[in-house]
């Protein structure tokens, strides 16, 4: 073999070993942005009800609800719920909150669970969400309830920790892993502040990625919603961690290797 020749393999071998380094360096890359916005935090949905149409963030699934008078309400008359279209709640962390406007006899729900009625518990909806009643059904008072298994039926977590009645109020709900807490503010004039609160530790029951929307509903046409806000904060996943890592120490010692030469 010529020197020439020598030399030629020897630039082929350090071209394709460039080569390699650029595919593994674009590999690491990639893998870093997919899982950056996967870890993302952001807005899940925001929604005033002032353009007359649901949104498709919204499932319906009754047929009971619609945008009116710039408000979410119950058309239907008897107890309804409206949920999210995503059903993975349980999944992150989030905040889910909304004002609710009540004027008539009226019980209002708001949770987390499939929403759906229970026929074997006056239509309760299944999940673990609050019970708001009106002024004139037992004083306005606000109940923290679980109906999911393992329980047969549901369950008062917490009874009357809150008063709610006639009005504009505002409830948000916060999940922390597994602890859902409900912060409510009666009489809410635009700045949050928190009147009463509740929370329930979710891991002892059956939620999962495709039980856990987020749910509102109401007893009657008595009351409203609006201005509804969820925000979602991912909860990095160990696996997710170690990739993440992973590709960020790839990264780094691309960097090195490349100083060094
Ligand atoms: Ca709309
Ligand atoms: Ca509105």
């Amino acid at each position: 073999m010529t020197l020439i020749t020598l030399l030629d393999h020897k630039n082929v071998l350090i071209l394709k070993k460039k080569q390699k380094i650029m595919k593994l360096k674009a590999s690491a890359l990639i893998l870093l942005l997919s899982l950056f916005n996967h870890l993302q935090a952001g807005i899940a949905f925001s929604d005033d009800f002032n353009d007359g149409a649901l949104g498709s963030h919204l499932d319906n699934f009754e047929g009971t609800f619609a945008e009116t008078g710039g408000q979410l309400k119950n058309i239907y008359g008897t107890r309804s719920t409206i949920r999210t279209s995503d059903s993975d709640y349980i999944s992150n962390d989030f905040i889910f909150e909304s004002t609710i406007t009540i004027s008539s006899t009226e019980i209002a729900f708001m949770g987390m669970g499939t929403g759906a009625q229970d026929p074997n518990l006056s239509n309760e909806p299944f999940g673990a969400y609050l019970r708001m009643h009106d002024s004139t059904l037992v004083g306005g008072r606000v109940d923290l309830v679980v109906n999911s298994s393992p329980l047969s039926g549901f369950e008062f977590v917490d009874y009357g920790f809150g008063n709610f009645g006639n009005g504009t109020h505002r409830v948000r709900s916060t999940l922390t892993g597994s602890l859902l807490t409900f912060d409510i503010d009666q009489h809410y004039n635009g700045t949050f502040n928190t009147d009463a609160s509740s929370s329930v530790d979710l891991s002892l029951f059956s939620f999962n990625s495709t039980n856990s929307h987020l749910f509102v509903g109401t007893s009657t046409s008595g009351a409203a919603y609006d201005d509804m806000l969820v925000s979602v904060s991912a909860v990095p996943e160990p696996a997710s961690l170690s990739l993440l890592l992973l590709s960020c120490g790839s990264l780094a010692f691309f960097r090195r290797k490349r100083k060094i030469v």
